[in-house]
């Protein structure tokens, strides 16, 4: 039968012959990938489970996100992490090195292998035709301890390229059309796969724009086949013998479709405060801007900094704003120095950023209060930047080139033709001086890890209880991202390996008061909305409420990572139907008397009681979750010996799939 490129990858890595969409599987892992805000926690979480040396046949350590070093703090965990890296078996690649998501396409990611990361936007590697998925780093270190990779089965939504982009029309238009079309929401339980004519039209470094923000969908991955551009990008990596050929059967079928005629595409742009707010820019030109930030996490190519080069070449940013770029990777920073992109930019007046995460995960460059700034990244939910009241635009290159140019939100179309770029990526000169690798085995063991005072061990996690009681700590509304729970910015993301100081700042843009209540009332629940826990892969946003005590949380519908977040910490995700969130409301004391039970038992339903008034709410978890959650999280369960699956086995136990056909789109809820 004629087999799309997901099904293909996903069979090589489950011996089983068959899985159906929102079955558990585990998949064999071939590479594994850290970066250092989630990675301390994550290698301290592997320290625990009692390995000696990771098993998957690649594990990589980036360190790309704390780089400012305020105080002790990341280098510290910077320390940690290399000795970490060599003591058990990891590659190391050093602060200025870059940003993950470029680095393992540039120098590891392998089409038709399965990749997990400590980090949402691992998906960029669906760039070359790798199953890329980003998970907890609790998640990830039990899998570099050996264990499968376990997800949902995905289904997986065929997206047809057709013809070729317009001048001036980027590959950040096509992912932003996604997510007009699909919502943040609408991408729960899904793999993208992009054929069609209009693929080979697009080169890897376009391709990484796509599949990075897919995360932005919520979806599990985007892939795209493995064919002559990503041959092409091989040869120039010197990489040539990592390639194969990867491409869906001829007449493959899927599980949704979707067709994007590229040629009929815009310039469009997400207005505040999220990434599906999507519109064309022309409905927003006129708009005064204060900053353009091209590069960072996406759009960091050499493509997409020599086309605001070539814009901006011999000219001046306009004097009402400041503009910074930041190259995804030292590679890149050498082609834009040598190639006179750099010189170009600075020459316009755009501050040149080092090869790190930076700004788009609020490392510094916050706006000013109230202004608009024009972005290339891929998330602008509030106060991300670092500015409360910030007013933040996520664009194309161009688009933010035009911007900075004539100082309001400009369609780049009215530029004119679109300048050629200059001689690119034609012979990167290749330097992994700053990738270590580790030691030979046998002198692993007398590695001495050095650990910074700022260096906590995972807090411990103990069994279910039989009942859990508690007041409503907090009632929030849709579409709570992880930076809510766990804070972006130099401040609270210095706390990363020390959960109990982090856990202050929870929920600190929606009410401050929330970790002293949580705390001095032992701890209590959490109700919110749709797609609860979007965004970031960090499982901070669930260690720091449960450092507070919180055992439960109570959701329209959660997010997939933030979900395998909350079960891996102990934490019981539920569903509410509409009437028992509308009733919700902070202060209520509530109890579940039976919940340790309910969830031995296999109940679909939990018994709640909130004062006199009785409801039930929804458990939709697999048998291995609800095991996990009994021993009060994964690391527990592990210790105590519980074998999650082999790989390649599915799993009976079907878990929610949180799908966006019977979920409504925001703006548009209903009960379901
Ligand atoms: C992000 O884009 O939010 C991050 C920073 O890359 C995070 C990782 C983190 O929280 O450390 C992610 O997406 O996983």
């Amino acid at each position: 039968m004629a087999e799309n490129q997901t099904t293909k990858i996903l069979r090589r890595h489950l011996p089983a012959d068959d899985f159906r969409p929102g079955e558990e599987v585990g998949l064999r892992v071939d590479e594994a990938l850290l970066q250092d805000a989630t990675g301390t926690m994550a290698c301290l979480q592997l320290e625990e489970l009692g390995v000696d040396e990771v098993s998957v046949p690649l594990a990589v350590q980036y360190v790309d996100h704390n780089l400012i070093q305020l105080d002790f703090r990341n280098p510290d965990d910077h320390r940690f992490l290399q000795d970490f890296s060599a003591r058990y078996g990891i590659v190391y690649s050093r602060p200025g090195n870059g940003i993950c998501h470029y680095l393992h396409v540039e120098r590891f990611a392998r089409p038709g292998d399965v990749i997990v990361g400590a980090d949402s936007h691992t998906t960029t590697s669906g760039a070359v035709g790798a199953i890329a998925v980003g998970a907890g780093g609790l998640d990830v270190a039990a899998c570099m301890s050996g264990q499968p990779l376990i997800l949902e089965a995905p289904r997986v939504v065929g997206v047809e390229l057709r013809g070729c982009l317009p001048e001036w029309v980027q590959a950040k238009d096509i992912i932003l059309e996604l997510l007009r079309r699909r919502s943040v929401r609408g991408g729960v339980g899904r793999i993208f796969e992009f054929h069609g004519d209009g693929v080979p039209e697009l080169n890897v470094g376009q391709r990484m724009t796509i599949c990075n923000m897919i995360a932005e969908l919520g979806a599990t991955t985007g892939v795209f086949p493995s064919d002559e551009r990503t041959r092409e990008w091989m040869v120039l990596q010197k990489r040539q013998g990592d390639w194969q050929p990867l491409t869906p059967d001829e007449g493959a079928s899927y599980d949704e479709d979707e067709v994007i005629d590229l040629s009929s595409l815009e310039p469009l742009i997400a207005r505040p405060h999220s990434p599906d707010h999507v519109v064309p820019v022309r409905e927003v030109v006129g708009l005064r801007a204060a900053q353009v930030c091209v590069g960072s996490s996406v759009n960091s190519g050499y493509d997409d900094l020599a086309i605001v080069a070539a814009v901006l070449k011999g000219k001046t940013i306009a004097p009402n704003l400041v503009m910074t770029v930041t190259p995804g990777s030292r590679q890149i920073l050498d082609i834009i120095a040598r190639s006179g992109v750099f010189t170009d930019l600075i020459g316009a007046g755009a501050r040149m950023l080092e090869a790190a995460c930076g700004p788009c995960v609020g490392m510094g460059q916050a706006p000013a209060s109230g202004t608009v700034s024009l972005r290339t990244f891929n998330r602008n939910f509030p106060g991300r930047s670092g500015t409360q009241d910030d007013n933040v635009f996520l664009c194309s290159p161009t688009t933010a080139a035009a911007t900075a140019l004539r100082g309001v939100i400009t369609d780049p179309r009215e530029l004119g033709p679109e300048p050629s770029l200059p001689p690119s990526m034609a012979n990167p000169e290749i330097d992994d001086s700053q990738i270590l690798w580790p030691p030979p085995k046998e002198d692993r063991r007398a590695v001495v890890i050095s650990r910074g005072p700022n260096i906590k061990p995972p807090p411990p996690q103990a069994p279910l209880p039989d009942a859990l009681q508690g007041d409503v700590l907090i009632v929030t509304g849709d579409d709570v991202s992880t930076g809510d729970l766990a804070p972006d910015g130099a401040v609270v993301m210095a706390l990363r390996s020390n959960v109990d100081a982090m856990s202050s700042f929870t929920f600190r843009r929606l009410d401050p008061t929330f970790a002293t209540r949580a705390r001095d009332a032992g701890g209590g629940f959490i109700v919110a909305g749709w797609n609860y826990g979007q965004g970031s892969s960090r499982e901070h946003a669930a260690l720091a409420p449960k450092a507070l005590g919180v055992r439960a949380v109570f959701a329209r519908s959660f997010a997939r990572i933030h979900r395998g977040n909350l079960i891996a910490q102990g934490i019981v995700p539920l569903t509410l139907e509409g009437t028992d969130y509308e009733a919700a409301q902070q202060g209520q004391a509530w109890r579940m008397p039976r919940v340790r039970q309910e969830l031995a038992s296999g109940s679909g339903t939990v018994d709640m009681q909130a004062g006199s008034r009785s409801f039930r709410a929804r458990v939709n978890l697999s048998v291995r979750e609800r095991e996990v959650l009994l021993a009060g999280g994964l690391l527990a369960y592990l210790k105590a010996g519980g074998k999650p699956l082999s790989a390649g086995k599915a799993m009976s136990g079907v878990v929610d799939q949180g799908s966006p056909i019977t979920q409504p789109a925001p703006g548009d809820e209903q009960d379901s």
